[in-house]
């Protein structure tokens, strides 16, 4: 068995128990709560970085970040289930995955900046910064949906998505028309994503 130290509102850990779910792995991978603000917590170990999520196999071997692990699970699944091994495809659904992650990235580090930094600390140009990178990146994916077959790309979408409902309400939904049917399809085609909404 293997462990996924993640938590429920997680978008990347999120995103590997659907990758999961997608290459029939998910009876072999056990979910064990991290709680990344406690500096006890043993993630602090498995992932010098603290971040969420970390594969532990079975020997101990550590594998992280999401990116990493998804690739980790399409290779157990035979390869060309979650990653296209055809080059072109491939590096297009990397491109992808790697803007939607981007898009999860900078969500989170506005939620961490309400948390996190005093209110008068709080740099509005920064902010701006980072809200201007998911506008940027909900944008570009209005225009071309990720069409095809359900990969990393795919997954990592309905993950940043799914956190921007979580967090900022689901607002994107009205200046995206395209994307909310997007995610709506995505959602009933891949029954993963309703059962790990936090
Ligand atoms: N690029 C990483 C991002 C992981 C990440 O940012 N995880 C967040 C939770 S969703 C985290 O652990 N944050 C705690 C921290 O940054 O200390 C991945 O794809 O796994």
């Amino acid at each position: 068995m293997m462990m996924l130290r993640s938590s429920p509102a997680s978008p990347f850990g999120r995103k590997v128990l659907i990758a999961a779910a997608l290459a029939g792995l998910a009876g072999r991978i056990q979910t064990v709560a991290a709680d990344t603000s406690d500096p006890a917590d043993t993630i602090r170990q498995q992932n010098p970085l603290g971040k969420i999520p970390a594969l532990i196999l079975a020997d101990g071997t550590v594998y992280f970040d999401s990116r990493v692990i998804v690739e980790y699970l399409d290779h157990l699944a035979g390869g060309d289930v979650l990653i296209p091994t055809e080059s072109e495809a491939r590096f297009r659904a990397l491109t992808l995955a790697a803007l939607a992650d981007g898009i999860a990235d900078a969500a989170l580090l506005l939620v961490y900046e309400e948390r996190l930094r005093d209110a008068a600390k709080r740099d509005p140009k920064w902010v701006a910064l980072q809200d201007e990178k998911i506008q940027r990146g909900l944008q570009a994916f209005e225009k071309t949906l990720p069409a095809g077959r359900r990969d990393i790309a795919h997954i990592g979408l309905a993950c940043a998505l799914g956190y921007l409902d979580l967090r900022f309400k689901g607002t994107w939904r009205g200046d995206h028309p395209h994307l909310t049917q997007w995610l709506e399809a995505f959602a009933a085609e891949v029954p993963a994503f309703e059962a790990t909404r936090a």
